[in-house]
């Protein structure tokens, strides 16, 4: 059976990791979270000082998630999604979220301070979405979600509606 391969981001702490293992787990795609791809290959290039944290090294995650033999992943949570090939997704979800709601979840994480006013100006000004894409992949679909308790369901189920008419318009 073919299937399709999507992208689910937003800025880190909006929710995508909650709301993602949910439609993988009901529609039986493999799905891939960032971190734990990262952690699991060690796919690290350095540490970066100011955020406290390791660097992704984006060559080696498009080369783990492009492994010729087994299909690592159809549905994946990634913070960015510039560093893919141009083709690899055919649909993008993004998940926004209120700033002060981010602000709060974040400050429960513990990031630090620059962690904390970066990521709440990244959601503030979306440049994940306006760079990343929208512009980056204007043909493919993409959606804008709210992410609060209310929405959870709500999301799942668009999202499973997609997955579903997918794998109908490409079954032959
Ligand atoms: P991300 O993977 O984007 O970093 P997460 O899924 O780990 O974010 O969620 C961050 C925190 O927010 C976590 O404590 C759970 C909470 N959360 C996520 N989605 C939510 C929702 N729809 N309503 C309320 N809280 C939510």
């Amino acid at each position: 059976m073919l299937q399709p391969n999507i992208l689910l981001t937003c800025t880190p702490g909006v929710g995508k990791t909650t709301l993602g293992k949910e439609p993988a787990s009901r529609s039986g795609l493999k799905y891939v979270n960032e971190s734990d791809l990262a952690e699991e290959g060690q796919l690290y290039d350095g540490c970066d000082e100011d955020y406290d944290g390791p660097v992704l090294d984006e060559d080696r995650v498009v080369d783990e998630v492009r492994k010729p033999d087994e299909r690592r992943w159809s549905y994946g949570d990634f913070h960015g999604c510039d560093f893919f090939p141009e083709h690899w997704f055919h649909t993008a979800f993004v998940l926004r979220t209120d700033n002060g709601v981010l602000y709060k979840r974040l400050e429960t994480r513990g990031c630090n301070e620059k962690k904390l006013q970066d990521n709440s100006h990244c959601e503030n000004f979306q440049p994940l979405y306006e760079e990343g894409i929208a512009s980056y992949r204007e043909e493919i679909e993409h959606q804008l979600f709210r992410n609060n308790p209310e929405e959870l369901e709500n999301n799942i189920n668009q999202i499973l509606k997609w997955i579903e008419k997918w794998i109908k318009d490409h079954s032959s």
